[in-house]
């Protein structure tokens, strides 16, 4: 079924380029509403940007406004999203509800994904996806960001997933969705504030032209979304050992607080943030600019490069 458009909002900017088949990188906007406290959200958002446009590359956050689907949102707009009280946190299932209610809804990865693709965006920049939770054989508590890898077509550059996930079970499930996982310039799948995760992956890719020749048959052969794993710049990369106690304390206070569903993730986030002071907040932020800037060289490599 052809998707209806009439939900789109595209920014000038955002139209013009992908008129042009320019290059053009759309950004989450649940992690500026979520994921990161104020003001540093508002901060972040603004130097990924920063960051696309310095590569030559077009930026596309995208958001939920008064029954549209806006892709690029404005400064503005971004403001309010990072500083509203209620916000809706829109995946996939969120999606419809957000639109028909005109609430204001910031966009998951999948539901990023999702709308971006609407829009033919074929790049996207974000920190950590959604994963298998741990615990979940009981929970079942398994982001729709995993499913929505298998369905759109959309190459997704991470920093590896959240380290409040279960990684091993993160990968089965990639695998079982038929998700290619890229381990750029490294062996291992990256534990978001961490470089290395001990998980070997299956494969590597060290150039960005076999990036975007890789993604380029991916989508001819229409088997839809790719991860990119970037680990976190080495200077803002945390030690492992305390973070670890410090997720393992968050995840004890979320069981009994009763946190559960799409609540868990922003909930976690914030306890790992407030016990290691800060220091996994400025990781967050380093690694999403050191994504935003790769996803652009990526697009830069599909789109300009074409031999
Ligand atoms: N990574 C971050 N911060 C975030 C998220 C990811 O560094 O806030 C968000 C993303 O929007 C991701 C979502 O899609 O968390 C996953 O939520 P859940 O586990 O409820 O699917
Ligand atoms: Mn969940």
């Amino acid at each position: 079924m052809q998707q209806n458009i009439s939900y789109l909002t595209l920014s000038s900017d955002v139209q013009a380029a992908l008129k042009a088949k320019q290059a053009v990188v759309a950004l989450e906007s649940t992690v500026i509403a979520h994921g990161l406290p104020y003001p540093q959200n508002l901060e972040v958002a603004q130097a990924m940007e920063s960051a696309i446009r310095a590569e030559g590359a077009v930026p596309a956050t995208v958001g939920i406004h008064d029954g549209k689907i806006v892709i690029g949102l404005s400064q503005a707009e971004i403001e309010r999203l990072g500083t509203a009280e209620h916000v809706l946190k829109v995946s996939r299932r969120d999606l419809a509800v957000a639109l028909a209610t005109g609430k204001l809804g910031a966009t998951t990865v999948a539901g990023t994904m999702l709308c971006a693709s609407m829009a033919g965006i074929r790049f996207f920049a974000t920190g950590g996806i959604g994963g298998v939770h741990r615990g979940a054989e009981t929970s079942m508590d398994i982001s729709a960001d995993l499913t929505e890898l298998a369905r759109t077509p959309m190459l997704v550059v991470c920093a590896g997933a959240k380290s409040i996930l279960d990684l091993d079970l993160t990968l089965e499930y990639l695998e079982t969705q038929g998700v290619p996982v890229l381990g750029w310039q490294t062996d291992e799948f990256p534990a978001f504030y961490v470089r290395s995760s001990g998980r070997r992956l299956s494969q590597r890719v060290d150039d960005a032209t076999t990036i975007a020749a890789i993604a380029r048959v991916q989508w001819e052969c229409r088997l839809q979304g790719l991860v990119v794993a970037c680990p976190i710049p080495e200077a803002y990369a945390m030690d492992p050992a305390p973070l670890e106690i410090a997720t393992g304390e968050a995840l004890r206070q979320a069981k009994q607080e009763g946190i559960r569903g799409s609540a868990t993730t922003p909930f976690l986030l914030e306890r790992v943030a407030q016990a290691t002071r800060g220091e996994s907040v400025e990781a967050n932020k380093a690694l999403l600019v050191n994504n935003a800037r790769w996803a652009a060289r990526f697009a830069r490599a599909y789109y300009y490069d074409r031999a």
